[in-house]
């Protein structure tokens, strides 16, 4: 590892109220203190760790920024290193140019994430708390946040810890029987242990799967002819006048997407192009995005209006297959109803509303996560954030202790259960980072940003 001293501005490019140049490593206390100018006698390098100073940054007697600067001494920071963090006025040209000064004097511009790398290879942090740093920065609702929190606190690395522990007491109690089949050690009173290491794998497993959707979100498309009020729903959705509304049909030109908390779950509601035949240009990108969208889709609303009767391509809509799930919605409720009594009903789940006026909405939004996750909505207690890899692991170390239980309840030999209990520990242990390659760290590592 390169352990010399780096920098990076740790806030966001842009105007802000304060912009911070962040410095870690054996040099960083020195290079600031050749940088740090104030009315007081004491040089940064012999201030007490963990205190605060103001002062300037000045490069020879061109002083490039008033800041605040904070000392924090090993080993007791993030990265277990010498930490220096500047406080600048938050402009862009400003902190750029202290940032500059700091890799003038001898730093390094920090990688992505290499903050936090140092963290872990320091012992500061374990790969697995070092990645719910990452979600607890990208966390995209309430409760994406408090999963990571509790993943930072060590949920995830207790429980593996317990499944790792549990895996080693049935392996130890095996190896007896196999080095000494004399002693006749109960096998029978073997297996329910493993089916309880198997049940709490599985209950992680599905856990986890909860927490994809809260990292990942999901994609809800509102579909309909033009007119029928799909902005007006968007709008209504999102409590927010997003997208334009006007009583001219073929007002939405392009997809206009955003993204809301819908019982803890980031949902991305796409307005579309409503859905016809046409020549114009514009008109017809606009319906091929709707085609993407719908595409890319967990779920599609599909909206009728119930003040005309049913058209050709209301009709054609709603014979569609979307190959996902889909909710009918009839609008306008608050206009009389001119729909012919067509059997809308058919397999396609059915919900009312009147967009303009607000009615029905929340009736709607339970109806939309009835059908993405069951009603059961995801609490802080039942979703884990795990990565694709670990999921993978995962599903394979459940699948090592479900082949265990099999084998043992066939009546097999010790050794053969061992086996496949031997491959679920060493996933377990891969999953607490012990001897995690250096292609995988640098593959976590990439997805922070410069300066974390
Ligand atoms: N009375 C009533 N009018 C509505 C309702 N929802 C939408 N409208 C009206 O219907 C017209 C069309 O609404 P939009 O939301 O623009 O419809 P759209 O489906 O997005 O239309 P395009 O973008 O052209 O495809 C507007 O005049 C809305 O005010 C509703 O629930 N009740
Ligand atoms: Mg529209």
């Amino acid at each position: 590892m390169d352990d010399g001293t780096i920098a990076a501005i740790s806030t966001p490019i842009g105007e802000g109220g304060i912009g911070i140049v962040r410095l870690t490593g054996p040099d960083a206390i020195d290079i600031a203190a050749g940088l740090f100018r104030s009315t007081r006698a004491t040089s940064l390098r012999a201030v007490p760790t963990h205190t605060l100073h103001y002062g300037r940054i000045a490069v020879e007697d061109r002083t490039i920024d008033e800041v605040l600067v904070s000392v924090m001494r090993a080993p007791r920071t993030y990265t277990r290193e010498d930490v220096v963090e500047i406080n600048c006025h938050g402009g862009v040209v400003a902190t750029r140019a202290v940032l500059d000064a700091v890799l003038a004097g001898g730093a390094r511009l920090a990688e992505r994430g290499e903050f936090t790398k140092r963290a872990f290879l320091n012992g500061r942090l374990s790969l697995d708390q070092a990645k719910a740093v990452l979600d607890v920065v990208q966390a995209r609702t309430v409760l994406g946040l408090e999963a990571a929190v509790d993943r930072l606190g060590g949920r995830f690395s207790t429980a593996l810890e317990e499944v790792r522990g549990g895996l080693a007491e049935i392996l130890a109690d095996l190896e007896v029987e196999i080095d000494y089949p004399d002693l006749d050690v109960e096998i029978e009173a073997v297996l329910p242990r493993i089916d309880a290491l198997s049940q709490r794998v599985d209950v992680i497993l599905a856990q986890s799967e909860q927490g994809r959707i809260i990292r990942e979100g999901l994609t809800i498309s509102i579909v309909g002819r033009p007119n029928v009020g799909k902005s007006t729903l968007l709008n209504a959705l999102l409590a927010e006048d997003r997208a334009i509304v006007t009583p001219i049909p073929g007002t939405t030109r392009d997809t206009v997407e955003e993204e809301a908390s819908l019982g803890g779950i980031p949902v991305r509601f796409v307005d579309t192009a409503g859905l016809r035949e046409t020549i114009d240009p514009v008109e017809a990108e606009g319906v091929a995005r709707t085609e993407r969208a719908i595409d890319r889709s967990d779920l599609v609303l599909c909206l009728v209006d119930r003040s005309e009767p049913l058209t050709e391509e209301d009709r054609a809509l709603l014979g569609r297959d979307w190959g996902v799930p889909a909710i009918l919605v009839v609008n306008k409720t608050d206009l009389p109803n001119r729909l012919e009594d067509v059997s809308l009903d058919a397999q396609i789940e059915r919900a009312d509303v009147s967009a303009m006026e607000g009615e029905g909405i929340e009736e709607l939004q339970e109806a939309i996560l009835q059908r993405l996750v069951g009603g059961e909505l995801p609490t802080r207690n039942s979703v884990l954030l795990l990565d694709a890899w670990e999921r993978d692991l995962i599903r394979r170390a459940a699948e090592s202790l479900r082949r265990a239980g099999e084998t043992a309840r066939a009546g097999h030999s010790p050794d053969m259960i061992a086996e496949d209990l031997r491959i679920a520990y060493r996933t377990a242990g891969e999953l607490q980072g012990i001897d995690v390659s250096e292609s995988i760290l640098d593959a976590v590592f990439a997805k922070f940003c410069v300066g974390k």
